[in-house]
């Protein structure tokens, strides 16, 4: 792939889409984050927009799958299965919901077999309706759907040119339950429970009580466990899978360790439906070398299916791994200290670590922010990585804006925001966070909240916010990937410049301003003469002795070039 190509690729995201013609990457290893094509992608990643929505909260799209394993309707409130499923997501996805937001990715909650019992933990009876709770990571939960369904939604979103990233849970099995036998003593440990002092207690324990921890550290062989193969023989293909693992142990030369075998289990579903990446849920619980096989076996499996579909394949950018390290923030660098060590996870198979920090630093100065994570991101230490930021999100029970005071101005800093911007379902709808009944992190969870954008009103103003800058953010990677520069302090403005190899992304973004007529300076940003359109109002005008005249009825103007 020429520079020019790869910048093309970057720059008209919306082009690339079925019928683009396939560039297979090299199959052996993923790139280096050091590497050119590493770049590009962090490039591509930083101007993204991820959504991350729970499956189970989402939207019907079969009612006939809701009491699949006749699971009890006993759960607390929002604890329990609600109905969500794989074909309310691609239903969304058809209807054009994601292009209308400019989303690039979605991120699925885990859609893989869960316990088929509940436990309490202290919040009331919880069921495994948010995917952390494996039971078998080879099935479809059948109350999310079947796998044809998985594989429609995984080939629509991409028909959409929208990455789908798969949730990834290696670290610990779903909690027993008197429906759901503990996994074998050689595959987890029970006890100790973690107490986060140092990397061993928040490594080689169980990260709460009731979650068997995966014996990543052991390199001995492991038997499949008995309830597994007693499972896999009922559903008529125990053979297979046995086979197939097999031929994996044989192939890689792994030993059968415990890891290996989840890692097979995790990366054939990247192989057979063409998952572009993984969020890797609780990165900082598990060993780094768990993570760098599992990117080598992820990197591999991309390539099969590029390989196997060069029709369905969006472009050349590399299988993508976002982590999550509970508490990292961007202003860390590259270093997350467990207190006796530190850890470089972006070094371990991460092209990117979801921001913790984000919403503290959302809540000061804006262009501190813009200046210095845009710094961090270009020249300092995460140049070549990726962060995702996020305002809300389902385990953050201290989220930016809680009440939702002020759904616009969060929807402003994030998508504006240097790095990926993950939209947490139902923020472009001001869902809300705080719900009568509910008992900790259920009240992040609450159904979609679909009919309150029916009603029209403010929810309808708040998503076409939302949609205004998504859609900004998508048809130009400078605002999540370029370069930052403050042109006046009051009212605000800024430019962000993107250059790639001759290519360049150029915006300024006016913020506070009056309704009606305005002037804004462009700097050298655009030159005299040059014709600019506010994408926010669809307002158009020409630059001239450095600055635009526009009249629109809203105080953020969105301007670039006319394409
Ligand atoms: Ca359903
Ligand atoms: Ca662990």
């Amino acid at each position: 792939m020429t520079p020019a190509a790869r910048v093309a690729a970057l720059v008209a995201l919306v082009a690339c889409g079925p019928g683009a013609s396939p560039r297979n990457a090299p199959p052996a290893d993923p790139p280096s984050i050091a590497s050119a094509e590493g770049t590009q992608a962090a490039a591509f990643w930083n101007g993204a927009t991820v959504y991350f929505l729970l499956t189970d909260r989402f939207e019907n799209g079969d009612p006939g799958n809701d009491r699949a394993l006749g699971r009890a309707r006993d759960a607390a409130p929002l604890r329990g299965f609600e109905g969500g499923d794989l074909a309310g997501v691609l239903r969304r996805i058809e209807e054009g919901y994601f292009d209308s937001l400019g989303v690039d990715a979605i991120w699925l909650t885990p859609f893989v077999e869960q316990i088929h019992g509940s436990v309490d933990e202290g919040t009331g009876r919880t069921y495994g309706y948010h995917g952390y709770w494996t039971r078998d990571w080879t099935a479809v939960d059948p109350a999310l759907g079947t796998g044809e369904d998985l594989r429609r939604l995984v080939d629509a979103a991409h028909r959409h040119g929208i990455r789908v990233l798969m949730d990834a849970v290696i670290n610990h099995t779903g909690p027993p339950t008197p429906q759901d036998p503990r996994w074998p003593d050689d595959w987890v440990r029970t006890s100790p429970q973690c107490t986060y002092r140092d990397y061993t207690t928040t490594v080689d324990c169980t990260l709460v009580a009731t979650l068997p921890d995966i014996r990543t550290d052991r390199d001995d062989a492991v038997e499949l466990p008995p309830a597994l193969v007693e499972k896999w023989r009922r559903e008529g293909r125990l053979d297979r899978e046995r086979a197939e693992l097999d031929a994996f142990f044989r192939r890689t030369g792994y030993p059968r360790a415990p890891r290996y075998y989840i890692i097979k289990w995790l990366t054939d579903w990247v192989r057979d439906y063409g998952f572009d990446g993984y969020r890797v849920d609780t990165a900082k619980h598990f060993e780094e070398a768990v993570s760098d096989a599992l990117k080598r076996e992820a990197g591999r499996a991309f390539a099969d299916w590029k390989q196997a579909h060069p029709a369905r394949v969006l472009d050349s950018l590399p299988f993508y791994m976002v982590g999550e390290v509970y508490g990292y923030a961007a202003g860390q660098g590259r270093s997350y200290d467990f207190g006796d060590r530190t850890v470089d996870f972006f070094a371990h198979g991460y092209d990117g670590l979801i921001n913790f920090g984000f919403k503290g630093d959302a809540a000061g100065p804006l262009d501190l922010l813009f200046t210095r994570y845009a710094a961090a991101l270009r020249d300092g230490a995460l140049r070549g990585v990726a962060i995702l930021n996020y305002v809300s999100s389902h385990d953050d029970g201290s989220p930016y804006d809680r009440g939702r005071a002020d759904p616009f101005g969060a929807g402003t800093r994030l998508l504006l925001a240097p790095g990926s911007a993950q939209i947490y379902y139902g923020d472009e709808l001001a869902r809300p966070l705080v719900i009568a009944g509910a008992e900790g992190d259920a009240n992040l969870r609450s159904m979609m909240n679909w009919p309150d954008l029916e009603c029209g009103g403010s929810t309808a103003e708040v998503l076409r916010h939302w949609r205004k800058l998504g859609r900004f953010r998508r048809a130009h990677p400078a605002v999540g990937a370029g370069a930052h520069r403050r042109l006046q302090a009051e009212p605000y403005v800024f430019s962000r410049i993107l250059e790639m190899d001759g290519r360049v992304d150029r915006v300024v973004v006016a913020m506070d301003q009056g309704e009606g007529a305005k002037t804004i300076p462009v700097g050298d940003v655009f030159p005299d003469g040059v014709e600019l359109v506010d994408a926010y109002s669809g307002a158009t005008g020409r630059v001239a002795d450095g600055r635009i005249t526009l009249a629109t009825a809203f105080g953020l103007v969105l301007l670039g070039e006319r394409r």
